[in-house]
């Protein structure tokens, strides 16, 4: 496989790293490659190298397509990918990533084929050693979306992964007084918290309020994080019997479906109309006021599916511009954490992202994962193999993984398997918990206390093998085929 000026399609311009081509459709032969790197949606979409022979399969059911990848492509017929795709021969890889929104990456035969939704657009073009060449192309998005997750990112402590939903203001003040002592900076409220998907103001079991809430944590000496999934609504909601409207409807005029999840169905705003715009705005600020600095924005995709919106623009621009506002009403100050979110299209808004599935105190999901054919079901293996397989974002964003354990306590996890993901955070340069304290004996609490602390030198040695300080961490073992 080579690349040269006479393989580039008339126009390519060289920048540094690569060339960049202007082009509604690109198509680029790879010479004999075997393996693509296919490049998920969302943060919860599958990211990894794939062995081009394999057969490719839709998730099932479809009800959960839109909650898995970009439902546009559930039944693509070829292997592909949002934004970005490679081939990796035996002399290196080529890389076809887009500068701009709303584009996908198929394998072509033995080469790529690169579309925009409409029009034309951008393209990065590299070929050589994998971490150059994804460099190089980390490194032009950062120039047209902007950077940022400067400095180090925040060691959070999330309810999600310890409680789920079933969380109330004493068992949260009870994990507070257990933080004690152990260095984390910030303490995020996950889901539970709220009246419904779509009304965002606390239950009961939160009857002090959310100010009162975000008050303990500050007091605690952290920075009070809240979770929020302001571009969705289940039936149910006052905000989606209140606003028919305001819902991202498909051509026929129905709610367009966002995914199924909290015992049902649940739709998507259409963030391009005025109202939808006001109501973000004011959802933010309001959760801004009671004293949240770091807000943890899920489910976000939403904004983003295919649909007849209110102002028609490309989905992904529709996207972000939905983000943008969200940015401008929280102020430069907030730290952003993006999850569920179209990963190259929030470059430059957020200050960390997902780039995984969830993770579990247990390590595979093989009902979902073989029988449904859909790699997003929560499980330790899979936020470990996609979240490795976007770390080229760390540059550009801070790359969260998604939580690490601790605790042995309601833990199927192997002692080998919690170690892979206390280092995945590690290599990721994000470090997250959710293992309420009481549940640590001596032994795990100074393990906990230790890694937060931890601050390794991270080499990437080949492939998913890297080096901690003195320490060689392979993941390939683990990360499975
Ligand atoms: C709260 C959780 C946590 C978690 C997020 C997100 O496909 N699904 O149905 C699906 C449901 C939940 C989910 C991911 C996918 O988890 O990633 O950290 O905040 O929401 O509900």
């Amino acid at each position: 496989m080579r690349l040269g000026p006479a393989e580039l399609p008339a126009g390519a311009e060289a920048v540094p790293g690569g060339f960049r081509v202007r082009a509604g459709r690109i198509v680029l032969a790879g010479g004999g490659a075997t393996r693509f790197y296919r490049h998920g949606w969302q943060s919860w979409s599958e990211a990894h190298w794939l062995e081009l022979s394999e057969p490719v399969r839709a998730i099932e059911p479809p009800s959960r397509r839109p909650q898995g990848d970009d439902p546009r492509y559930a039944e693509a017929a070829r292997h592909g990918g949002s934004g970005v795709g490679a081939l990796a021969a035996a002399g290196g890889v080529l890389l076809l990533g887009a500068l701009d929104l709303d584009a996908r990456v198929e394998a072509d035969g033995g080469g790529l084929e690169g579309r925009f939704e409409q029009g034309v657009g951008d393209w990065f073009v590299a070929y050589g050693p994998e971490a150059e060449v994804f460099g190089a192309y980390a490194a032009r998005l950062a120039e047209r979306r902007g950077r940022r997750g400067a400095g180090a990112a925040p060691r959070l402590w999330s309810s999600w992964y310890g409680f789920y939903r079933d969380i109330s203001e004493q068992a949260l003040s009870e994990v507070l007084g257990g933080l004690r002592g152990l260095p984390f900076d910030a303490f995020q409220i996950d889901d539970g918290w709220q009246r419904a998907i779509g009304d965002w103001e606390p239950n009961d079991a939160f009857g002090s309020g959310m100010q009162s809430m975000a008050a303990r944590i500050r007091a605690a000496g952290l920075t009070p994080g809240l979770w929020l999934a302001p571009f969705i609504a289940r039936p149910g909601s006052r905000l989606h019997g209140d606003h028919p409207s305001w819902l991202l409807r498909d051509a026929a005029g129905e709610p367009v479906p966002a995914g199924v999840n909290w015992g049902g169905p649940f739709h998507a705003l259409d963030t391009t109309h005025p109202e939808v715009r006001a109501w973000l705005e004011a959802t933010v600020r309001r959760a801004r006021g009671w004293g949240f600095e770091l807000l943890k924005l899920d489910f976000l995709y939403a904004a983003g599916l295919p649909g007849e919106r209110h102002r028609p623009v490309g989905r992904e621009r529709a996207y972000r511009e939905a983000l943008a506002l969200l940015r401008e009403a929280s102020g430069e100050d907030a730290y952003l954490l993006a999850c569920g979110a179209p990963v190259l299209a929030s470059l430059g808004l957020v200050d960390g992202l997902r780039v995984g599935p969830d993770t579990a105190p247990y390590w595979d999901n093989e009902d979902r994962r073989l029988l449904l054919h859909d790699p997003t079901g929560p499980a330790a293996r899979g936020a470990l193999r996609t979240s490795l397989a976007r770390l080229w974002l760390k540059p550009v964003v801070h790359t969260d993984p998604d939580v690490a354990f601790f605790r042995s306590r309601y833990d199927l996890l192997t002692p080998e398997q919690r170690g892979a993901l206390q280092d995945l955070g590690l290599v990721a340069g994000f470090k997250g918990c959710s293992d309420p304290p009481a549940w640590l004996d001596a032994d795990e609490r100074e393990a906990l206390a230790a890694w937060l602390r931890f601050d390794p030198r991270v080499e990437r040695l080949a492939g998913n093998t890297f080096r901690l300080d003195g320490r060689r961490v392979a993941f390939e073992a683990l990360a499975g085929d």
